[in-house]
């Protein structure tokens, strides 16, 4: 796969990969089976990792701990390894790791077997490494987990960068840590970012939270992520990250999001459908968007799991829930155009009742009200009682964000188009308890409701 053309700056003639929790022999999971699992995991993402480093001509390959999944996944795993380091120092590139709490006993063995391997921080003690490339010179920092279980922080060691008097010299400095960020007691390499942010190195490449954190030349500290997703719980881009060095800082920080599956969230909305039939046709017209979305991104998997969604207004949920569920269906739904398979890992439905509001706003009661001030909605966007509900909406869920208790979320500031959507969610799910309750109190006996 050709990585997208854009993603080198021409500044930065020094390359590093930095690869986060590989968990070399882990499966991953919820997937059918006429899928190939073992194609689809660690041992493929590694192999792109390798073909990524050498194509772009990287200095060092830099790996963050969790290299290994288990102790017995030492075959497998040296497998991999082996090929892989001796593709990369075939090219001239260097790869260092540092051991995480999952391979803390078969990575030192590893790199025993493996001379060009360098596993830095052996025991709990850290250690440097000096790369120098196109007149630039840049040393890593890393420590390895010398049991799989550090209740202290491994910042707080005299011989770590963080150490007062620690006098980092001259170049880029990078801090290479498995460990856990900001979870005081954890039993994993407890560090906070005041720690991080306090040792006098320009950034940290972390490994053991499997999410990446948004990292770019601006913040050049965080957890790279999991560079495959192992389950639904991993869903978006997975990959390692590029750094481009020139003239003493990093220029860029990219993440190639070159996983060979992904687990996405696919929302299909199934308002004004007249029939189950369309439910199909709803979902390839999604299918087809997201496949364009990869494509457009440069980054096409091999294969996406689905946890697929119906939503909007429509009684025909549950028989387009069972119209997909057969297993032929399960196995694989669509094929993208660049050969990307896309099957459904979970389905759900969410579609809400269809309610006709023109006949409920005639009521004298506040299902009316409410069913009004919906139709409401769909006016011109010049109309007075329009705007009225739209901007008092925005006023209070502006005021609710300024609130202390919400500082920390960093959301985007509510405009006119957020507001509305808001409005119409939270008055059809209001409309629909208002009728649930009006049922409840007239008929003492109610049906059942719905095909549920
Ligand atoms: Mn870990």
């Amino acid at each position: 796969m050709p990585p997208p053309p854009d993603i080198l700056t021409r500044e930065g003639r020094v390359r590093i990969l930095a690869v986060g929790d590989l968990h070399l022999g882990r499966r991953p999971s919820r997937l059918p089976e006429s899928i190939d699992a073992a194609g689809l995991g660690p041992g493929e993402a590694w192999r792109r990792t390798v073909d990524a480093a050498i194509g772009h001509r990287a200095t060092a390959v830099l790996l963050a701990g969790d290299v290994v999944d288990r102790e017995r996944d030492f075959f497998e795993a040296y497998r991999e390894l082996a090929a892989g380091v001796r593709r990369l120092v075939d090219a001239g590139i260097k790869v260092a790791a540092v051991a995480g709490n999952h391979d803390v006993q078969v990575l030192p063995r590893l790199a025993d077997e493996l001379p060009d391997f360098t596993l830095l921080g052996r025991g709990g003690r850290w250690q440097s490494l000096p790369l120098e490339a196109d007149g630039q010179r840049v040393t890593v920092w890393g420590w390895s987990f010398p049991q799989s279980r550090v209740t202290g922080s491994p910042l707080a060691a005299p011989d770590s960068p963080a150490a007062a008097g620690f006098d980092p010299g001259p170049g880029l400095h990078l801090g290479l840590l498995h460990c856990d960020r900001d979870q005081a007691g954890s039993p994993y390499a407890p560090v906070t970012s005041a720690e991080l942010a306090a040792a006098r190195l320009d950034g940290w490449l972390l490994g053991h939270i499997h999410k990446p954190d948004p990292l770019g030349a601006d913040n050049l500290s965080g957890y790279l992520g999991s560079v495959s997703a192992a389950h639904p719980g991993e869903s978006g881009a997975r990959g390692p990250w590029l750094l481009q060095i020139g003239r003493g800082s990093v220029r860029a920080m990219k993440h190639l999001a070159l996983a060979p599956l992904r687990y996405l969230p696919l929302e299909v909305d199934l308002s004004g459908i007249d029939g189950v039939e369309q439910s199909r046709s709803r979902v390839l017209a999604a299918l087809r968007g997201l496949d364009g979305e990869l494509a457009a991104s440069g980054w096409v998997p091999q294969a996406v799991a689905l946890r697929l969604r119906f939503g909007g207004r429509s009684r025909f949920g549950h028989q387009a829930l069972e119209a997909l569920s057969p297993p032929e269906d399960r196995d694989h739904v669509f094929t993208g155009g660049a050969g990307t398979r896309y099957f459904i890992e979970h389905l759900v439905v969410d579609t809400l009742p269809e309610a006709d509001l023109p006949a409920l706003a005639r009521r004298a009661d506040p299902v009316g009200v409410l069913a009004g001030r919906l139709l409401c909605l769909d006016r011109a966007a010049d109309d007075a009682e329009r705007q009225a509900l739209v901007r008092g909406a925005l006023q209070r869920l502006r005021d609710r964000q300024a609130e202390r208790a919400w500082q920390g979320l960093q959301r985007p500031v509510p405009d006119e188009a957020m507001a509305e959507v808001w409005l119409r969610r939270s008055g059809m799910q209001l409309l629909d308890h208002l009728l649930a309750q009006v049922v409840e109190t007239s008929d003492r006996n109610p049906e059942p409701e719905g095909d549920g």
